[in-house]
């Protein structure tokens, strides 16, 4: 076994998270940041994500998701925490968000659950000045994986919806709820269960650029017609297939 997953795994257990320091050298991080800019200058300072590996194609964030060394972890770390295996034809699911503008701030204290067991995030872009930095907020492991897809729909429904993600925003801005807080540092790897943790980011200032590539791996419904209908938004919205890739004409 990966001796250095069963660690990240344990400290994802124990702390919520695991960090790796430095994950990508300063010259990646500046050709991630180039990319970053090149796609923000058409979106005129206000917020957008981009979805999956073609839509991201060429990119180091598209490399990043395609490369072995990555998929070994977050495939180890998927065995880990569910006892499983992932799925033979699992891909890594990469989405860039990039958070500017009023726009920026509507995207901010969105509390969700990922619908994959292992989430890895990559700041390329963090603003170091200000009250709010676009931390990353978790309540870790706060449910177990779910391998009975009709359970995980009506767990979200409970723990997952407009009222919900409302009132947990509202209790944390006034410190009734103490999460984790992540201050994230460019070029590091954060290591999450984003299925069984409730998490979003902090606001920042709308002048600022905050901008995360996540890694999302190992859906435990990938097999479930029910979860396909009723989750998975995100990628119906940008008409593509489960593993981030457009489907064939
Ligand atoms: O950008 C972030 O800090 C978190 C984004 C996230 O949780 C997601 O895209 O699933
Ligand atoms: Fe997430």
């Amino acid at each position: 076994m990966d001796t250095s997953a069963a660690v990240q795994a344990a400290e994802i257990d124990r702390n919520g998270f695991a960090v790796i320091e430095q994950y990508i050298s300063a010259e990646v991080l500046e050709q991630g940041r180039a990319f970053i800019e090149q796609q923000a200058a058409n979106h005129e300072g206000e917020y957008f994500a981009i979805h999956g590996i073609e839509a991201l194609g060429g990119s180091i964030v598209a490399a990043l998701a395609l490369s072995a060394p990555l998929k070994e972890t977050l495939a180890e770390l998927y065995h880990l925490q569910t006892g499983r295996e992932p799925a033979a034809t699992e891909q890594i699911f990469p989405v860039i968000r990039c958070l500017q503008g009023r726009n920026g701030l509507k995207q901010s204290h969105f509390y969700h659950f990922d619908a994959t067991a292992v989430t890895a995030l990559l700041p390329l872009f963090i603003p170091t000045e200000g009250e709010h930095c676009g931390d990353l907020i978790i309540f870790p492991n706060l449910r177990r994986v779910r391998f009975n897809a009709l359970r995980n729909v009506i767990e979200k429904a409970v723990l997952h919806n407009t009222l919900s993600q409302k009132l947990v925003a509202f209790a944390v801005k006034r410190s009734w709820l103490r999460p984790i807080r992540l201050k994230l540092v460019p070029g590091n790897l954060y290591l999450f269960s984003g299925y069984r943790s409730l998490h979003a980011n902090d606001q920042c200032d709308p002048a600022m650029l905050r901008a995360t590539a996540l890694f999302h791996f190992g859906n435990p419904h990938h097999d479930s017609l029910l979860a396909r209908l009723l989750l998975g938004a995100n990628k119906r919205r940008a008409k593509l297939d489960h593993n981030g890739l457009k489907p064939v004409n």
